[in-house]
């Protein structure tokens, strides 16, 4: 049985950045019901049982049934993704990445400001649902990259590529508050981003 992360913050807490309802419905209702339908289709999946998050993502090609392989991908995404992006949240957040993450996103993109405005753009031009992605390879370089629906770099680099954090461009994650207007959604994002978090996930994962 896979689990929701557990938030250390309030519904409330991302305000006025992210809204309260917002954050009831995206984790309450949305983000539950991956999880849900994702443990579900795994009762199904009896060969995949012990098997993490990760493992079965980047081989979703073992699943031979195509309905059930299409209802892990579309709902095991959803369940890690927002696992991910909840828990890079933070009402402390914001400011700029310190340390090994901090010097590597200089190496990489020449500054914070700099990434900031790639991670923003591939956001921006998502067309419909999706994620716009921060990820390190093994060797700790950094990518920028944008997924549909509930696809992310697991998926499409097959475990090569690690994701450290996601922009969630789902209406259902700015719509109450922001109506159209994805981007000022994604430039308040990135006060409550918790870049400690992500730093932790970026050693993590090399
Ligand atoms: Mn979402």
């Amino acid at each position: 049985m896979f689990e929701q992360v557990k938030l250390t913050y309030d519904f409330n807490s991302l305000e006025p950045h992210i809204d309260e309802l917002t954050m009831q419905t995206h984790y309450g209702k949305h983000h539950a019901a991956y999880t849900n339908n994702l443990n579900g289709a795994l009762e199904r999946l009896p060969d995949l049982k012990g098997k993490t998050i990760e493992e079965i993502l980047i081989q979703l090609e073992a699943i031979g049934d195509p309905g059930l392989r299409t209802t892990v991908r579309n709902n095991g995404g959803g369940f890690y993704n927002h696992n991910l992006f909840f828990a890079t949240l933070s009402p402390q957040g914001g400011g700029e990445p310190q340390g090994s993450l901090g010097s590597q996103i200089k190496s990489d993109f020449g500054s914070f400001e700099e990434l900031k405005k790639t991670l923003s753009t591939q956001a921006a031009s998502v067309f419909g649902s999706g994620w716009a992605w921060l990820s390190t390879d093994k060797d700790g370089k950094l990518l920028v990259t944008s997924t549909p629906n509930q696809d992310n770099p697991l998926m499409t680099h097959g475990g090569k590529l690690t994701p450290i954090f996601g922009i969630d461009v789902w209406e259902h994650a700015y719509y109450l508050k922001y109506k159209n207007v994805r981007a000022d959604y994604i430039q308040a994002l990135f006060h409550v981003v918790d870049w400690e978090k992500v730093a932790k996930l970026y050693q993590q994962a090399r």
